[in-house]
């Protein structure tokens, strides 16, 4: 045996002449015994998504909002006017969905351009079941 899959389409050459003694790569692909090289599923998991939420305020300007979710969030204008009219009218709505360090910095984004510009416009992030 000289190479494997990995279930992904790529294929690992397994060195069958390294001595015990040599310095081995540090990481999950490969098991020694008796100094051969034995492929080894490596367990993968999906990152924990988090939604970042708008909070409706009775003074933070619509267009600012829209403006808000153009710039950080992406949005183009119909998708930004239908999201700030649903946290206009429900309390609450989802302005995107991202790993938790992206999810950080949108809200970081949004409360710093809010405080910037003196409105109340709130932004939370809650992870995603
Ligand atoms: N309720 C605000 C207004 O009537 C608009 C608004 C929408 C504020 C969404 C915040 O997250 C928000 N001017």
């Amino acid at each position: 045996m000289d190479s494997d899959m990995n279930g992904h389409g790529n294929t690992f050459r397994l060195s069958q002449q390294r001595s015990t003694m040599m310095a081995r790569p540090v990481n999950n692909n490969e098991a020694y015994e008796d100094g051969l090289a034995v492929k080894v599923r490596v367990k993968t998991k999906k990152p924990s998504m988090y939604k970042v939420l708008l909070l409706n305020d009775d003074f933070t300007p619509m267009e600012f909002v829209i403006y808000v979710l153009e710039r950080v969030f992406r949005k183009n204008r119909e998708e930004a006017n239908d999201i700030m009219l649903k946290v206009h009218e429900d309390g609450v709505g989802v302005a995107g969905v991202y790993t938790y360090e992206v999810a950080e910095t949108k809200v970081d984004q949004v409360m710093t351009l809010a405080r910037k510009n003196e409105h109340p416009l709130q932004c939370t992030m809650e992870r995603e079941e």
